[in-house]
């Protein structure tokens, strides 16, 4: 099966982007030949920008055909792989994003339903992430910054389409606690390896159904 992975940039005059760390880990694994099997994988970082960030996850869609696509972002302060179950439809930034826009009370798309789910199978990535060693959960909302934009305009685009997507909040990593004193950190490599368990739970269930 084809999956998209994706990460985003470093935002906010952040140094490190742990969503962006995984891919780069992930896809160098790839590289190195410590590949899944079943999996022809696909990867890129995005730019924290609320339109460009969605374009480019649209072209990539359009490019790669994938059957699965995952995203990731950085949510400071949780203290587990969070798997968003909804995206609701609105861009309301606390922040400007790396292009210096910062939008708010804005549709992401103008008479599109309120809300879009995920599509990934959640509870069993969970498990899958847990059996791992790391921590993992269900997370109501991914916000209403870049991550909750991509996430609904990707669901939007594939609602009714044979593929499974969604959007996945990481901790930060352990490099960032001195510019986040008091937040939880995951080492990088718990995360990294919790993600390639999702992703091959992914490629066993998807094949399993289709
Ligand atoms: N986290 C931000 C945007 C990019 C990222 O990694 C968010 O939660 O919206």
């Amino acid at each position: 099966m084809r999956i998209l992975l994706t990460g985003f940039e470093p935002f906010n005059n952040g140094k490190l982007n742990p969503s962006e760390e995984i891919v780069r880990a992930i896809t160098a694994q790839f590289e190195a030949g410590d590949k899944i099997e079943g999996i022809e994988l696909h990867t890129a970082v995005l730019p924290v920008v609320f339109t460009e960030s969605s374009e480019l996850l649209r072209h990539l869609i359009s490019l790669h055909k994938p059957d699965a696509v995952v995203c990731l972002g950085q949510a400071e302060g949780r203290k587990e792989i969070s798997f968003e179950r909804v995206a609701i439809n609105l861009d309301d930034a606390r922040i400007a994003d790396n292009a210096g826009r910062q939008l708010t009370d804005q549709p992401i798309i103008a008479g599109g339903p309120a809300a879009h789910f995920t599509t990934l199978p959640v509870r069993q990535l969970i498990e899958a992430v847990r059996a791992e060693g790391v921590a993992a959960g269900l997370s109501l909302s991914a916000g209403t910054f870049v991550c909750n934009h991509i996430f609904y305009n990707m669901q939007h685009e594939l609602a009714g389409q044979d593929v499974v997507s969604g959007f996945i909040h990481v901790p930060l990593m352990d490099e960032q606690a001195p510019d986040f004193p008091g937040l939880t950190t995951v080492p990088l490599a718990d995360q990294v390896r919790g993600i390639r368990a999702v992703l091959a739970t992914l490629a066993q269930s998807v094949s399993l159904t289709s």
